[in-house]
């Protein structure tokens, strides 16, 4: 089975990426999505993401006729659906997962579907998304026959596979690792295996359709309790008077214990998401994965606090200053370290509340953005340089930039990662 012409449905973080590095592979692409404006950026050989190279890679495969956009789906030989599972809204939908969006992309190349096709599911989902993407598929095309009712026999060929790469180094990641191959049958993933192999020099690994997608929940889900763990630790080392950081480095020199960063919190469209997608599908049993949840989620708070107590002893310091004088400066805005990525960023949320209450003294230096988000509008945004000017000194993403700055002398500090620890 080869195939000439692949389509690729949703051109976000992911969809847009695999598509360019599909059609650098020489195979033709059409990239799907229901955002004309990022369809007209992208036909125009431009990207309307950040991801570092990705430009150059888009611009090359448009300019060469290799990659074209559109929003509405054609006739292809294989479908990806890289589009977004986010939690259902409204009262009862919190933190279940929200289908729709495959359910619309679904729906909206079952028309083009013919047989010998490959339908794969790339997004992050609970588990028996396939399946249920699969009946959506049937139920629109009575005329063909799908591997759920009509096993190896049947004209479409449907699978799961996963995206495990990491923002800021996705081109690399995508060829590079590992891909975990769920098809409903074993000739759709052998489907599978074929169209990645295109382009990706990790192994393909097969499994069923159900436990490609726990593996992906599994993946996200361990880091988080990892990470829930470092930050509980540091709110225990705070306690007891013990630089976490530290103890973090002692303790990794065992040679069975990798113990993750703490910080002000776990952020991203990800990690702080997609344990839910366990917690949902099984309540009662995922107690250590929503302890871990509630854990990261109130690591903000706890800075946020931090902070208050900063203020409290520069204030008790400084007798003749009022609280409306403090001027307190945070470093970083972004979810992570050297990226300008603001979405579900603890240091984003922190600096939101700091800024309602303690009202026009408080900055964010933030190398990788040049204009504040609408919500930050009483907070202003200084260079590096004109840090010093800080009373209290907040640090909450580990920017290179930070890191080649000595420890402010003068100022109280609340270092939420460990960029001027001591040691
Ligand atoms: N973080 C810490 N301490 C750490 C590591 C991370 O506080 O030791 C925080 C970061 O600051 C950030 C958050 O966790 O706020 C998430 O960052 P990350 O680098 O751990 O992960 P993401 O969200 O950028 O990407 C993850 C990756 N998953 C894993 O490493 C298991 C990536 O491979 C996935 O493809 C991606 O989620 C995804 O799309 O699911």
């Amino acid at each position: 089975m080869t195939f000439k012409t692949i389509s690729v449905i949703g051109l976000g973080y992911i969809g847009l990426p695999t598509a360019a590095v599909l059609a650098s592979r020489k195979i033709k692409v059409i990239g799907v999505d229901v955002n004309q404006k990022a369809v007209d950026i992208i036909n125009s050989g431009q990207i309307h993401i950040v991801e570092p190279d990705l430009d150059i890679v888009v611009h090359a495969a448009v300019t060469e006729g290799y990659l074209r956009a559109t929003i509405r789906p054609e006739p292809a030989d294989a479908f990806l659906i890289a589009v977004p599972t986010p939690f259902k809204s409204g009262p009862t939908g919190d933190h279940e997962p929200d289908l729709s969006y495959i359910e619309s992309a679904s729906r909206s190349i079952a028309p083009v579907l013919k047989k010998g096709d490959l339908v794969i599911l790339e997004s992050t989902s609970p588990v028996g998304a396939t399946e249920q993407m699969a009946d959506w598929l049937a139920e629109a095309r009575p005329d063909l026959s799908f591997p759920q009712i009509n096993g190896e026999e049947s004209d479409i060929r449907v699978a799961y596979c996963p995206e495990r790469v990491l923002p800021g180094q996705v081109l690399r990641e995508l060829i590079q690792n590992d891909r975990v191959i769920g098809g409903v049958t074993q000739k759709c993933s052998a489907a599978a295996i074929e169209l990645y192999k295109n382009f990706v020099l990790g192994d393909c690994i097969v499994t069923n359709a159900r436990t490609a997608e726990m593996c992906k929940l599994t993946e996200n889900s361990f880091r988080d309790v990892n990470i829930a763990f470092a930050n509980e630790l540091s709110i225990i080392a705070d306690k007891l008077k013990i630089d976490v950081w530290e103890l973090i480095r002692l303790a990794n020199r065992h040679p069975r214990v990798k113990i993750l960063q703490p910080g002000p919190g776990v952020g991203g469209h990800c990690i702080a998401v997609d344990p839910w997608f366990i917690v949902s599908s099984a309540p009662v049993e995922s107690k250590l994965i929503k302890t871990a949840r509630a854990v990261n989620d109130s690591k903000p708070s706890w800075i946020i606090y931090k902070v208050d107590e900063a203020v409290a002893s520069y204030l008790k310091e400084n007798s003749k200053e009022s609280i409306e004088g403090v001027r307190i400066v945070c470093y970083g805005l972004a979810f992570k370290a050297n990226i300008d990525d603001l979405r579900e960023s603890p240091a984003l949320e922190i600096v939101r509340q700091l800024s309602s209450k303690y009202s026009k003294k408080v900055y964010v230096v933030e190398p990788n953005i040049n204009v504040l988000p609408s919500t930050l509008s009483s907070v202003e945004l200084v260079a590096l340089e004109d840090a010093q000017l800080g009373d209290i000194h907040v640090m909450l993403v580990d920017h290179d930039e930070f890191k080649r700055i000595p420890r402010p002398v003068g100022g109280y500090v609340v270092d939420g990662r460990g960029v001027w620890s001591a040691n």
